[in-house]
């Protein structure tokens, strides 16, 4: 990664000329993106509307949250967000969900609420995560099997007689269907598949029945686990309904939000956007908004059924976020052309030929906050809240609106730019609430209004137990379990999750982040560590089952907070790239054995957790 200073006009007038180039020879389809974060909506909208390719893969949904969104749509007709009222409920359910760990500020003050207020707290974790330290009931699962689990809970209800037969009588659709279809499902049997006590499960489906409607079933955020889970979302989605937990305090309530906020963004490409590469082969019809990124890794290194030519990164760092890296840098390598938008030279700007400084968060007007209190105070309040620009841009950083339109104008779209400036676009958004700039900054940079109360279960809500549209399209009508392949003979699962003090691969250049922790040890289990001799504080490198290993090593910690059969790292760690001076090299890089890929067959997005690694000890 050697770099040579140029001007922003040579850099602009380069990234045009190619990307105009590879459109001429390929048509638009012929570019694909990769974003991530608020300034790559307003180029991505430019791509994906105006040139008019349907490449664009955001690994913030196909290797995130996709998976959650498009099987409760299938379920429930909309995605769920996070939209659980924690804070008033007396049941927290959670799947993974290692809140703590997984720091989002405003759900975990709604979360700590909830537990402050007296919230029976049920964490099911193969490891004693942050939540899991917090609970009332911790199941240690088995990994990859949690459908099992929460089938078992659904049935154990039904037979029971445990449910919610209101509920379900008025919102339900194909109950009878899955109550038929999931009653093999004894305690019995997902206690031996899922490796917890039957008892246990008893336990947590009696505290579900005896705090029903007021318990929260967390949908999850980070879900793309095994190449299954379209099936466990679609699971947690239907025991919601078993529990009619919907529209209650404490339950799946949806906040009311404000309304208005106008739409800044390029105008649609005139005539059918072609090469819809999910489409042309097929397959994944429950797809998250984008094309999953397997799609385009494979058509750009095959060239088939088209050739994929031009690449523009945007805030994402497909290299440690995306399974199988060697795909990932042969789909780069084939490119005639990458550039790269980036605040820090992560491993993904290695590979750009062109990397352009994007302005930091705090240089620039951003994505306009909206939200409620709901959850906190009786009369609802509403607010609204533009991030503004503490300081102006340092070392010649721009801001997305003005990349991207000066790009556009070299490639022949100056007539069809939306917006001059960050300032018109945010004004022209807030002018549908009839607000403005001015006026917030009058208001101390954050605009408060009456909300709506949120409670309620609306009339036409239909919660499909059982769901024929997914019949016809080959996949299950009920939610179903797909066993996983189990760790082979000496190797152990790997897992991984956040660490509470960085934020992805982001903050690994931040001296007193890291000064705070600058190592993710691996978790080993102390009866494990045993039987390996290892012992805490020994270094370690981790080979997987493709007999790749890792390119740095790590140190052991000990601890019966982790299964047998699995291993732990943070993820974010083990930088390749030198110039990310304080990141480099340090802990291990969880992608980088993430060769195996797992696709979920609904939705095209991929598991992360279905590799398996041995522990070798340095010297
Ligand atoms: N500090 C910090 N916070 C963040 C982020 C960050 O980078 N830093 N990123 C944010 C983002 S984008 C997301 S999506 C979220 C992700 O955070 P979450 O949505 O909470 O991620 P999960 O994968 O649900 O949770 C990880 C936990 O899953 C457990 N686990 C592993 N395998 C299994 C299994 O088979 N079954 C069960 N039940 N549990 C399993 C792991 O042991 C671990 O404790 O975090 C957000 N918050
Ligand atoms: N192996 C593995 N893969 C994962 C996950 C995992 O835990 N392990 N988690 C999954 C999840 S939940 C998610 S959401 C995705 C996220 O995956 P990505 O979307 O790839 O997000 P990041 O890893 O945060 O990479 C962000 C990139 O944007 C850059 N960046 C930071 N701030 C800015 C900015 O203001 N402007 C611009 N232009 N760039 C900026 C960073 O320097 C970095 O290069 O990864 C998924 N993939
Ligand atoms: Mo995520």
């Amino acid at each position: 990664p050697k770099w040579q200073r140029i001007s922003w006009e040579e850099a602009l007038d380069t990234c045009g000329s190619k990307l105009k180039a590879i459109v001429e020879q390929h048509g638009p389809k012929g570019i694909a993106m990769f974003p991530h974060g608020s300034t790559a909506t307003y180029p991505m909208s430019f791509l994906e509307h105006t040139v008019g390719t349907h490449n664009v893969s955001e690994a913030s949904f196909f290797q995130c949250r996709g998976i959650r969104d498009t099987a409760y749509m299938a379920t429930i007709d909309t995605p769920p967000n996070e939209d659980v009222d924690m804070a008033n409920t007396k049941v927290l359910f959670f799947i993974g969900n290692h809140l703590g760990e997984n720091v989002h500020v405003s759900h975990l003050k709604r979360y700590l609420k909830g537990l402050e207020n007296g919230a029976k707290l049920v964490v099911v974790d193969p490891r004693y995560s942050a939540s899991a330290a917090k609970s009332h009931i911790w199941v240690q699962i088995r990994p990859g099997t949690d459908t099992a689990f929460l089938l078992a809970i659904m049935n154990y209800l039904i037979q029971n007689k445990k449910y919610n037969a209101e509920f379900v009588e008025k919102h339900g659709e194909g109950f009878a269907e899955m109550a038929e279809g999931i009653k093999q499902w004894t305690l019995e049997k997902a206690a031996q598949e899922c490796d917890v006590p039957a008892a246990q499960i008893k336990e947590v489906a009696e505290l579900l029945a005896a705090n029903m409607p007021n318990v929260a079933i967390h949908p999850g955020r980070h879900v793309s686990w095994y190449g299954n889970d379209f099936q466990r979302q679609r699971a947690l989605a239907c025991l919601t309904g078993v529990l009619g937990a919907f529209g209650v305090k404490g339950a799946f309530v949806p906040p009311k939000g404000p309304k208005g906020l106008a739409k800044v963004a390029w105008p649609k490409h005139e005539g059918e956007v072609e090469g819809n590469l999910r489409e042309m082969a097929g397959v994944h019809h429950y797809s998250p908004p984008g094309t999953p990124t397997d799609l385009i890794r494979d058509a750009a290194i095959t060239g088939k059924p088209y050739p994929i030519k031009g690449c523009v990164i945007w805030g994402q760092n497909p290299i440690q976020t995306i399974p199988s890296q060697e795909k990932t840098i042969k789909m780069l390598e084939q490119m005639d052309f990458v550039m790269c938008v980036d605040v820090m030279p992560t491993d993904i700007t290695m590979f750009a030929d062109i990397l352009l400084p994007d302005c930091s968060y705090l240089e620039r007007y951003d994505m306009i906050k909206t939200g409620t209190q709901w959850d906190f105070a009786e009369e609802h309040k509403q607010y609204i809240a533009p991030r503004m620009p503490l300081v102006a841009p340092g070392f010649e950083r721009k801001d997305s609106i003005y990349i991207t339109n000066e790009i556009a104008k070299r490639m022949g779209y100056e007539d069809k730019i939306p917006v001059k400036t960050q300032e018109e676009a945010i004004d022209k958004m807030l002018a549908g609430a009839k607000l403005s700039i001015a006026q917030i900054k009058a208001e101390d940079g954050i605009h408060i209004q009456p909300g709506a109360d949120p409670y309620g279960v609306k009339e036409d809500l239909v919660v499909k137990f059982a769901n024929e549209e997914l019949k016809d399209n080959g996949y299950p009508a009920i939610p179903t379990y797909i066993p996983v392949e189990r760790a082979p003979q000496g190797y152990c699962r790997l897992l991984y999750g956040r660490s509470p003090v960085h934020t992805f691969n982001r903050s690994q250049n931040n001296a007193w982040l890291m000064a705070e922790m600058d190592d993710s040890p691996v978790w080993v289990n102390d009866k494990l560590a045993a039987k390996l001799g290892l012992k805490e504080g020994d270094t370690v490198a981790m080979v997987n089952q493709d007999g790749v290993k890792s390119r740095t090593t790590t140190k052991v910690k000990v601890t019966p907070g982790i299964r047998e059969d699995s291993v732990y790292i943070y993820h974010g760690f083990g930088s390749m790239n030198p110039e990310l001076t304080l990141g480099y090299n340090k802990g291990i890089d969880d992608c980088s054995l993430i060769t195996k890929v797992a696709v979920d067959p609904e939705t095209g997005a991929h598991g992360m957790r279905n590799n398996f690694v041995k522990l070798v000890k340095v010297g």
